[in-house]
């Protein structure tokens, strides 16, 4: 069998060590245990933020400190105590609340990172994407695909907040990040609303289109509608035992995930449920949309409720308790994952 622990430091290794590494080698069998581990091994930890209380309060701070054009983006970073100092809230993803504040713009620019809007509060800001504004409501899932122009206005009387949630550290780990400006803070608009999604939102697709990217050509799957169809599926048949009702949000066009990098789900968990012991190898951020329960992951209780954003780490094994009728949103790397082969999942004791 393979070993599990570094062989002995010998006085003589050490000195064997030290000679070769001026010539930049080092040698594995003192760090293959690290490296290859018999199980997930991993930094992220178990966190919550509960939204009223920790984060609105800083949010609506920085909202007088630092204009959303000064910042490009006024966002607080959401960073996983695992990972402090690194802006991320699980190994491969980015999170973050960002707030646009009445008559405020935040600037075109594009980028390689894709990115989801998750709506928090506030009513009536729009996103633009690719010349398309789309309106924002609390519970809807909004997509900028990598490398679309993207720009945030505010015209409503509100402040409004949103999830961000970026597939930073992946684009980083391969090295693909690119950025730019745009030549001007507001994109033109060259689409009415509502455009892509009366082409592709409603079951038929233009006839003869074909698709050029793997995110979905719907950028805004409005709450609305994910609600409706959670509540039917409550209506008419028993929870799955791990995830309630769960669903996946989809690309229309290709039956994959809504964006490639980055999957994103909705699960109605109804009032007294409480699921069986489940993981999987992919770290997940969820917000509460409605309800309120506990998420216990470990020794850790994470005790929800709406606008809350929680983390359970890849391979943790975890359980959900819903109080009340209970909408979780979610996502994390899993398509990443699948495309690559390394997706695994498990149920109860397995
Ligand atoms: C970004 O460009 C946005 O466009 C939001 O709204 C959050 C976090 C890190 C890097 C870029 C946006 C971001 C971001």
């Amino acid at each position: 069998m393979a070993t599990q622990q570094a062989p002995a430091r010998t006085a003589e290794r050490q000195a064997f060590y030290d000679t070769i590494a001026p010539y930049n080698l080092a040698p594995l069998w003192e760090k293959l245990h690290h490296l290859v581990t018999p199980e997930p091994v991993t930094q992220c930890r178990p966190h919550l933020w509960h939204y009223d209380e920790d984060v609105r309060p800083h949010l609506m701070r920085a909202g007088g400190l630092i204009s959303a054009m000064e910042a490009t983006r006024r966002v607080l970073i959401l960073e996983n105590p695992g990972y402090a100092g690194e802006a991320t809230v699980t190994g491969s993803l980015f999170a973050g609340l960002q707030l646009i504040l009445p008559g405020e713009v935040a600037p075109a620019h594009r980028h390689t990172q894709s990115a989801l809007r998750f709506i928090i509060e506030g009513h009536g800001a729009y996103t633009a994407v690719d010349g398309e504004r789309t309106t924002m409501q609390p519970g809807d899932f909004v997509i900028t695909p990598s490398w679309t122009w993207h720009d945030h206005g505010n015209e409503s009387a509100e402040p409004m907040v949103w999830l961000d949630g970026l597939d930073i550290q992946i684009v980083k780990l391969l090295g693909a990040s690119f950025a730019e400006p745009g030549a001007a803070d507001v994109q033109a608009v060259t689409r009415p609303e509502g455009d892509s999604f009366a082409r592709f939102g409603h079951n038929l697709l233009p006839i003869d289109w074909k698709p050029e990217v793997k995110t979905s050509p719907v950028f805004n799957y409005p709450y609305e509608m994910s609600r409706a169809a959670l509540a039917a599926l409550a209506k008419n048949g028993p929870p799955d035992p791990y995830h309630g009702h769960k669903m996946r949000y989809v690309n229309p066009a290709t039956g994959e995930w809504a964006m490639p990098t980055i999957g994103t789900a909705i699960q109605l968990l109804p009032q007294g449920f409480a699921s069986l012991s489940y993981r999987a190898t992919d770290a997940t951020v969820y917000v509460c949309v409605e309800g309120g329960g506990e998420t216990r992951v470990g020794d850790a209780v994470l005790n929800w409720r709406p606008r809350d954003i929680f983390v359970v780490p890849g391979w943790a094994a975890h359980t959900h308790h819903a109080g009340a009728e209970s909408v979780l949103f979610s996502f994390s790397d899993r398509p990443v994952q699948e495309k690559l082969g390394l997706w695994r999942e498990s149920r109860g004791n397995e």
